[in-house]
C-alpha cells in the first residue's frame, strides 16, 4: 500500500487500472435467486458459469478518513430479458455515500432506501452519479456489446450488507422490451421482516 499521494491510470477502452490490490470476479452462480426468470438462469448456468462483472480495487485501511476506490466493469449480456448486473448492496454503515464516474458503455444504476424510496439513473460516459447515504445500489449494463466501465469511491469503513438484497431483491428490475431497456416492478420483491 502506498504511503503518500499516488496516481493510477485507467486506460480506455477497457478500463483495467494500471495498478490495483484486489481483482474480484463475479460469475452467474453467485447470483442465484436474483434474476426474475429462474428457468433462463438455470439453463444458462448449466451451459457455463459466465463472468458477469469484475471489480479492481485499490486497498486502503478501513478507517474513517480513508476512501476506497477502484473500477467496476459489468460485461454485456442478459439472463432471459434481464440485463447483466451486479449483486447490489447497502453499505453496512448505512450513513455512507458513494460516487460513481461512468467512463465507458451504457447502463443504469438501480437504487432504493430501506424506507421504500427508489430511483434509477442512466449511466453514460462522462456522467457522475452521487449516491447519498442509505441508498442501496446495483449497476446494470444495458449496452449490446460494450463493457460498462465506472470509477467508484466511498468511505473505506463503509463495509457491505449483501444479505438484505439477497433476501428481498430490489423493488425495480431493468429488462429489455422492444429492444429497449425498461424499468419494471420486481414481481419477486418482498419486504424485509
Ligand atoms: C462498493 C461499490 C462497488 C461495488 C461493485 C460491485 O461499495 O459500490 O465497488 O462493489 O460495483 O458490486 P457489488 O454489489 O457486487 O459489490
Ligand atoms: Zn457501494
Amino acid at each position: 500500500m502506498q504511503d503518500g499521494p499516488f496516481t493510477i491510470s485507467i486506460a480506455l477502452p477497457g478500463g483495467i487500472p494500471s495498478q490495483y490490490d484486489h481483482h474480484i470476479v463475479r460469475t452467474l452462480s453467485s447470483m442465484r435467486g436474483q434474476y426474475a426468470d429462474q428457468g433462463s438462469y438455470e439453463a444458462m448456468l448449466a451451459r457455463e458459469d459466465v463472468v458477469l462483472y469484475e471489480v479492481y480495487e485499490i486497498h486502503r485501511p478501513e478507517v474513517p478518513g480513508e476512501l476506497l476506490h477502484g473500477v467496476s466493469i459489468v460485461h454485456p449480456g442478459k439472463v432471459g430479458d434481464e440485463y447483466f448486473m451486479t449483486k447490489g448492496h447497502f453499505h453496512a454503515v448505512l450513513e455512507t455515500a458513494e460516487v460513481y464516474y461512468c467512463l465507458q458503455g451504457e447502463g443504469m444504476m438501480v437504487m432504493e432506501t430501506p424506507e421504500g424510496e427508489w430511483a434509477v439513473e442512466e449511466l453514460r460516459p462522462g456522467k457522475v452519479l452521487y449516491i447519498p447515504p442509505r441508498w442501496a445500489h446495483r449497476s446494470v449494463n444495458t449496452g449490446r456489446e460494450k463493457d460498462l466501465v465506472m470509477f467508484f469511491t466511498y468511505p473505506a469503513y463503509a463495509g457491505h450488507d449483501y444479505g438484505t438484497i439477497e433476501r428481498q431483491g430490489f423493488r425495480k428490475l431493468v429488462v429489455e422490451r422492444d429492444s429497449q431497456p425498461c424499468i419494471v416492478d420486481n414481481p419477486r420483491w418482498r419486504a424485509g421482516e
